[in-house]
């Protein structure tokens, strides 16, 4: 496993992302993953599954130690006695003392950004998150929050494949030595007929969402495919034996458009 270091963090390459799964398949799916060789595995408060991703965490019997473990606040709970109420809540259904991370999952206009840091920082010092970030937060947005935070950002968790142009973000990020954290990484499917995908992991003997997330690994992102599908799981983690040339990651940077966009809802900030 490769590994991302961000002002102090150190984050497994690839995860698992369990935004959209619940119940039984998603703790069987964290279990199987776990005991596959995923050493990270990404939640949120809003996707109703930490309880399910602390389960498959048991299960599999890994060390605690040795799981790199993310949970986000919603936006609904960013005022500063709220957000440690609501981190207390999700580590209490994960049934941990601690998570690797805790991200504000949106920003919220309606709370003081610095307050929020404030607080997310405070649940840091109190022990309850050894690191902390950002999702889903534009450039201007970024710049503010390193500025108003007491702590140190490790990340933004951000959408971000092939398809959509993320430049400006992956610049800021690495500004600020913070990571950038890619979800639907394979473009929630919409590659599975792409040529210019097809093309180069015949090259590698590789599939379209390998070839994919070797480009994300290989400008030190890391990448949290999200499957329901336990076979995909080894697909999805087996990207470490091969590498991209410089003209293969730029004819797939020469996909991307701004356009590119999969997730968006009315609360989102004006994207760059
Ligand atoms: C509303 C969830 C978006 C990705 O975390």
């Amino acid at each position: 496993m490769l590994y991302v270091e961000a002002n102090g963090a150190k984050i497994p390459a690839i995860g698992l992302g369990t935004w959209e799964l619940r119940g039984r398949t998603c703790a069987r799916l964290v279990e199987q993953a776990l005991r596959l060789g995923y050493r990270h595995i990404d939640t949120a408060q809003a996707y109703e599954n930490e309880r399910e991703v602390g389960e498959g965490l048991r299960a599999a019997r890994v060390r605690r130690e040795d799981v790199f473990i993310t949970t986000k606040v919603w936006t609904t709970h960013f005022a500063p006695n709220e957000l440690e109420r609501s981190a207390k809540e999700s580590l209490s259904k994960l049934r941990l003392s601690e998570v690797d991370l805790l991200l504000l999952h949106w920003p919220n206009p309606h709370v003081p950004l610095a307050e929020t840091l404030g607080a997310l920082a405070h649940v840091k010092k109190l022990g309850m998150a050894r690191h902390i970030g950002v999702s889903n937060f534009t450039v201007a947005l970024i710049d503010e929050a390193v500025a108003a935070c007491p702590e140190p950002l490790v990340c933004d968790q951000v959408e971000y494949h092939p398809y959509l142009e993320q430049t400006r973000v992956r610049e800021a990020c690495a500004r600020h030595g913070m990571a950038l954290v890619a979800y639907s990484p394979v473009a929630k499917g919409r590659i599975k007929s792409d040529e210019t995908l097809g093309r180069i992991g015949q090259v590698h003997h590789k599939t379209r969402a390998q070839v994919c997330l070797r480009w994300l690994v290989q400008q030190n992102a890391v990448a949290i495919p999200r499957t329901s599908k336990i076979e995909r799981l080894s697909e999805n983690i087996n990207i470490f034996d091969f590498a991209l040339s410089d003209d293969e990651m730029q004819q797939i940077f020469a996909m991307a458009s701004p356009r590119g966009r999969l997730t968006d809802f009315g609360f989102a900030p004006k994207w760059d």
